[in-house]
């Protein structure tokens, strides 16, 4: 089936039972869709809003079971088993299509793919071995990354190189990895920001505002928006987004996060085809939120208006956020009535809290980010990041 209208009623399965999931499910169910997840965590976040196939991603019968089950399937996460997402394709409707998958999923493919969308990347090599890496160390200069070209994320699978002295080291624990490295060129940025796009299979495309990204320890902490970039670099940003979902002929939204470099230059950095963290800000400050724009996406129905109704500030909650949290909670307080601030509280219901887990987050609806931002840095919640 290669495009078709799918109406309420109908049941969308979705590979990955985590938040991502979870709140497709929220959005999806509020439009009038069923849905059913496969992951392997009974009860898993998406599994306590929908049914759940408790089964392995690689698990041929069980995907077979959720085809069965579906009216049309998604996924919520890119290491999906590329076997069985096309295996999916083949035997029922995944409007995502597999090639997408393919190519996100391995860095070197989706360099390739962003140069010819016309997308700038930073500098890059390819290493197969520790001769390829000196060479490229010397060519682009250091400080320099090399990553694994799959499987990484949240800064996993990533050794930064500052002299040469951390060559040897770096390829004898990278090339243990057993996948293809890349080494990338250090951009100094100035701010990462990153920006949603959703496309339908009629080829309609609409973006949300970028987000400008804060990491802590190489996880996404906070999301302001509207990010404080030039109005020139934020359309830049939106038409680099646009150009990206129509040359990889998108369906769903794909999640560009890009480096503003100290010279005003954007470098793409990386992909993501499906709802993403940074795009999290949209449940509470725009007229259409990521998830339920992914469900009109895949179903084809006509695309949300994605305005911007308020400045907000997205900060994520980790495992080591929630005790504070929990206390905060159902106390009065004084301090967002008096920035006039009003922080809204999403949690995905996981049953193990870990340090660096991302257990919830909190849209701070602000009158600008700037209230916001002065809320989160006065709550006790996230006083370890910046001890
Ligand atoms: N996810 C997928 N790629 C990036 C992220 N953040 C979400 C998906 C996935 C969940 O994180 O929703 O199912 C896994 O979270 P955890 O805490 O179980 O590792």
């Amino acid at each position: 089936m290669t495009s078709a209208t799918i109406l309420p009623g109908a049941t969308i399965g979705i590979l990955g039972g985590g938040q991502l999931g979870r709140m497709l499910a929220h959005a999806g169910n509020r439009l009038g869709y069923r849905f059913v997840t496969l992951d392997p965590t009974p009860d898993s976040p998406c599994g306590q809003t929908a049914r759940q196939i408790v089964a392995g991603y690689g698990d041929r019968e069980a995907a077979r079971e959720l085809a069965r089950l579906s009216d049309v399937i998604t996924y919520e996460f890119e290491n999906v088993d590329a076997e069985v997402a096309a295996m999916l394709e083949a035997e029922s409707y995944v409007p995502q299509g597999s090639a997408l998958l393919y190519t996100t999923q391995h860095r070197l493919r989706e360099k390739h793919a962003l140069e010819a969308a016309g997308a700038r990347v930073a500098p890059y090599a390819e290493i197969a071995s520790l001769q390829d890496l000196r060479e490229a160390a010397e060519r682009l200069g250091l400080p320099a990354i090399l990553k694994t070209a799959t499987g990484g994320y949240d800064g996993k699978g990533q050794w930064v190189l500052r002299s040469a002295d951390d060559l040897d080291r770096a390829w004898e624990e990278a090339s243990r990895a057993g996948t293809a490295l890349v080494l990338e060129k250090f951009v100094r940025f100035a701010k990462e920001i990153s920006v949603i796009a959703a496309r339908r299979p009629s080829g309609e495309v609409r973006t949300f505002a970028p987000a400008e990204n804060v990491h802590v320890n190489n996880i996404l902490h906070l999301s302001i928006v509207p990010a404080r970039i030039p109005d020139h670099v934020r359309a830049e940003a939106e038409g680099l987004a646009i150009s990206i979902a129509e040359s990889l002929n998108v369906v769903g939204l794909i999640a560009v996060e890009m480096f503003l470099a100290e010279d005003g230059t954007l470098y793409v950095n990386e992909l993501a085809p499906r709802p993403h963290n940074s795009g999290h800000y949209t449940m509470d400050a725009c007229r259409t939120s990521q998830f339920e724009q992914h469900i009109r996406a895949i179903c084809d129905l006509p695309l949300g208006d994605t305005s911007l109704m308020t400045p907000v500030v997205m900060v994520n909650v980790l495992g080591e956020h929630m005790e504070s949290l929990l206390q905060w909670l159902p106390a009065c307080d004084v301090e967002a009535e008096k920035l006039g601030v009003e922080p809204k509280v999403h949690l995905y219901g996981k049953a193990e809290s870990k340090t660096g887990r991302k257990m919830g987050h909190i849209n701070v609806l602000a009158p600008h980010t700037g209230a916001a931002l002065a809320w989160i840095s006065q709550t006790d919640i996230w006083r370890y990041d910046e001890a």
